[in-house]
């Protein structure tokens, strides 16, 4: 297999390093760079059409897109330590967290960094008053999550999961377009220390 990367601070390729690191999974990888467009390549949208990365090309040619579906397909081939869960109350709160840390803080992110952001100065369509609008929506999704973990170590439970490397990967890519979490979310703070102090945040 072969995985499509690109470096940081692309979060969604970063998800996945993570989460081979956090399985002691060695990724063969070839690097696709965002500032070069080398995703747009007609080469990298006929493995996958939508120009994105990360992707994982088996060895069968079958091509794996969407950084959860990539985490979800190692899972699968390496189920130890479980990071999606094992019990069904596990598995669904997992992916209740998975979800809202994907569409409760990295969508407004991800708009913020679209629209705002110098290095995304050239995308057609860009519209800097609604990646301003977002940014009250980022605060605000880092102080849901910052009330959430006021009773918990991690953020689907007493287990670092998949969950966390979606949270962590979107609080360091909101710290770099310069929507970071607010002051005063004490709690999420002292779980991002926990999260980045382990090994794999390196990715
Ligand atoms: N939902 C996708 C998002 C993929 C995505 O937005 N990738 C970014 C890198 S973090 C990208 O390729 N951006 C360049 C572009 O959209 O042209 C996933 O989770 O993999």
């Amino acid at each position: 297999m072969l995985f499509y990367d690109s470096p940081n601070p692309a979060p969604n390729p970063r998800r996945v390093r993570i989460f081979a690191a956090e399985k002691g999974i060695e990724l063969p990888s070839q690097e696709v760079s965002i500032p070069k467009r080398e995703q747009k390549s007609a080469e990298f949208v006929a493995k996958n059409p939508r120009g994105q990365t990360p992707i994982l090309e088996l060895d069968d040619g079958t091509v794996i897109a969407e950084s959860v579906a990539i985490m979800r397909y190692l899972e699968a081939l390496h189920p130890e330590p479980p990071l999606f869960g094992t019990t069904p109350t596990e598995i669904a709160a997992i992916e209740m967290w998975c979800r809202r840390a994907e569409m409760i803080a990295m969508a407004p992110v991800g708009q913020v960094w679209v629209h705002t952001h110098p290095f995304t100065a050239a995308i057609p369509g860009r519209n800097q008053e609604w990646g301003e609008t977002n940014l009250p929506r980022v605060a605000d999704a880092f102080r849901f999550f910052d009330q959430s973990l006021a009773d918990r170590d991690f953020i689907a439970g007493e287990d670092y999961t998949a969950a966390d490397i979606l949270l962590l990967t979107t609080v360091d890519f909101a710290t770099f377009v310069g929507c970071g979490m607010p002051e005063d979310c004490e709690n999420l703070r002292g779980w991002h220390d926990r999260v980045s102090a382990r090994p794999s945040a390196k990715a």
